[in-house]
């Protein structure tokens, strides 16, 4: 048993004291603390099954030790981190890295675990051994009528394994585009996407939700036919309504005001879900919050907002899903870095005064609304959301917990010292 009730009730207990005297000081600070605290443990992040491995770049990978090396082993190293987390209740798979064979035993094994299937994947950005045609110019949007039925095929049949485990969403992200001018007649490339799209569409249950995932450049360095929220948005505008957009945060051009696209969105009900990471260049997946921690802040600022305003529920009406993974951390400890992150810029926009933050607006007095929102930024949160994994059995500190019962060690001994998870 790598975790338990005791091991966690332990390490609670020893660090409760502490913990208690901070959250007494957050409250007597935070005017909400309860409400915050129950938004807090409502919240569910998807793991996707890719970010359970050492991620690689071009240029090479280092597998760490222990890494699951079958959906069964995925879904207990996302079981492990929600047991500590309590917030991690989701996995995210992406097919074909992930090949779900026997539904009944995987959704089993899942419960065991209490995870749902948030989320299927395609991938038309990459060709398999037994594939027929390349993607080599692209898969929905390409010249050639077979290799986009192709293409259709797949994600009809991503549909179908998610329909087996339980899944109700399926993310399409394309690296479809050009490398060059000329390469690509881009109304052409677009029409077949859509109609590529609008196959898919027809094949997705009533109660389905379709994502599309933009991304500005990359492995395409000229042209993407599906490169920024605008271009999403005119796609899923013409699917119909189970069709949104799915923004990841390291897709954009450098300096995009991505809080600005979430709330437009949102405005447009057409705002799907997230990919979270963080970036300094590009779309470096790298752990949420860690370069920009006040970017992810204005994000959530403007989704409390956004979905207060339509009378949403946080916990369920958009998917919530991380996309991060590298090369130097310990997977387990990065994604549960991640999802801490998430967590507290949540926390920090719930903690948001509202109504000062619309007068100051209203008064276009701008001093006052930097400060109040630098004022719920610069609070410290991270009791609230120690308080909410204490509440439902969680760690105070998962990262320490983790590190301190040697569950990689015992990882290792369990699955080799070299695994390489499928993946990147
Ligand atoms: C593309 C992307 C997309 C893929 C994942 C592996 O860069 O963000 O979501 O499915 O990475
Ligand atoms: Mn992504
Ligand atoms: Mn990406």
């Amino acid at each position: 048993m790598k975790l338990n009730k005791e091991i966690i009730g332990n390490h609670n207990a020893d660090l409760n004291s502490r913990h208690q005297t901070k959250l007494q000081f957050t409250a007597s600070e935070v005017a909400n603390t309860e409400a915050i605290i129950e938004k807090l443990m409502a919240f569910q992040i998807a793991i996707p099954s890719w970010a359970l491995g050492t991620g690689g770049t071009r240029f090479g990978r280092f597998p760490g030790g222990g890494e699951p090396r079958s959906i069964e082993e995925k879904i207990e190293d996302v079981g492990l981190l929600h047991k500590l987390n309590q917030s991690s209740g989701a996995i995210s798979l992406h097919i074909p890295w992930d090949i779900p064979e026997n539904y009944q035993s995987i959704k089993t094994l899942a419960g065991e675990h209490g995870l749902a299937f948030d989320a299927v994947n395609s991938n038309t950005f990459q060709d398999q051994a037994d594939q027929k045609h390349s993607y080599k110019f692209g898969s929905l949007q390409n010249v050639n009528k077979a290799i986009r039925k192709q293409a259709v095929d797949h994600n009809i049949e991503v549909i179908k394994h998610g329909v087996g485990l339980g899944s109700k969403s399926l993310t399409v992200w394309l690296s479809d585009g050009s490398c060059f001018p000329g390469q690509l007649n881009f109304r052409k490339a677009y029409q077949n996407t859509l109609e590529s799209l609008q196959e898919i569409y027809a094949a997705l249950p009533s109660d389905w939700k379709l994502f599309l995932e933009y991304k500005s450049y990359e492995p395409n360095f000229y042209s993407t036919t599906v490169a920024d929220w605008g271009q999403s948005l005119s796609y899923v505008q013409k699917l119909g309504e189970k069709a949104s957009t799915l923004v990841d945060l390291g897709h954009h051009l450098p300096n995009a005001n991505i809080e600005q696209i979430v709330a437009l969105l949102l405005m447009e009900e057409k705002l799907g879900g997230f990919h979270f990471n963080d970036s300094k260049y590009g779309d470096d997946d790298l752990t949420a919050g860690c370069v920009k921690p006040y970017q992810l802040f204005l994000i959530f600022n403007e989704l409390v907002e956004g979905m207060d305003a339509r009378g949403m529920n946080h916990a369920k009406d958009l998917g919530w899903m991380i996309d991060a993974s590298h090369n130097v951390k310990d997977p387990l400890e990065d994604l549960l870095q991640s999802v801490e992150a998430i967590m507290l810029a949540y926390a920090q926009a719930l903690s948001v005064d509202r109504k000062a933050l619309e007068k100051a607006q209203e008064e276009n007095d701008v001093a006052k609304a930097q400060e109040i929102l630098q004022n719920a930024y610069r609070t410290d949160l991270r009791a609230l959301v120690a308080e909410a994994r204490l509440r439902t059995n969680g760690a105070l500190n998962p990262v320490e917990l983790f590190r301190k019962s040697g569950v990689r060690n015992e990882l290792i001994k369990e699955r080799g010292a070299v695994t390489v998870a499928t993946g990147l």
